[in-house]
Formats: structure tokens, sequence, C-alpha cells
């Protein structure tokens, strides 16, 4: 019997900013009872979860950090939560998630 079996890994698009988001957001996300590593890349706009599925889905995770304030792929942040953010955390809203996370240069 393997462990790891049990296990669902997924990725989604998570707005936000600095390293202080990426605490807040995998905080967030490792709260959820079932939800063994999550990985936020602040670059690629994106967290990585690997959760138990016979404990939580994916859209429990969701909720969740929408709770803490940040717009994810399919639910958007909660604003009174994202009122309390510090200040290098209130990131734009039409931010894209999902990013290659390399550097790209402008097209005008
Ligand atoms: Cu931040």
């Amino acid at each position: 019997m393997s462990k790891d079996m049990a296990f669902t890994d997924v990725s989604f698009g998570v707005r936000g900013n600095c390293g202080m988001c990426k605490k807040t957001i995998e905080k967030a996300a490792n709260g959820v009872e079932g939800v063994a590593k999550a990985t936020w890349d602040v670059d690629k706009k994106k967290i990585d979860v690997s959760f138990d599925d016979t404990k939580t889905d994916v859209m429990t995770i969701h909720n969740a950090i929408a709770a803490s304030g940040y717009d994810t792929e399919k639910v958007t942040g909660s604003e009174e939560a994202y009122k309390n953010l510090p200040d290098c955390c209130k990131y734009d809203h039409s931010m894209m998630m999902n990013q290659s996370g390399e550097i790209k240069a402008e097209v005008h």
C-alpha cells in the first residue's frame, strides 16, 4: 500500500506580489485539512498543491486562499482580507495568472 497514491496534484493561478504573499497564500492552502504541500511561485503567479482527495477537494483550497485575500483562477479574493494585507501585498486585480515565469520584453 503506497500512501502516495492517495495524493492528487493540482496547479492553478493565484495573484500576489512578493515573499509575504507567498507565506500568506501557502499558509492558507496548508491550513486546509488534507493538504500535504503547497508551493506558490511568485514569478509564475501559480500554486502547486498536493492533497489527499479523500479529505478535501480543489474548490476548498481555492476558497481558503480567497479567504486570505488572494484571487485564484476560480474564486475572487475576500475584499475584507485584501484591505488588511500589507501595502506591498496589495496586488493588482488585473494581474495575469499562470505566467511563464520568464522575463519577457514588453511589446508596445
Ligand atoms: Cu506580498
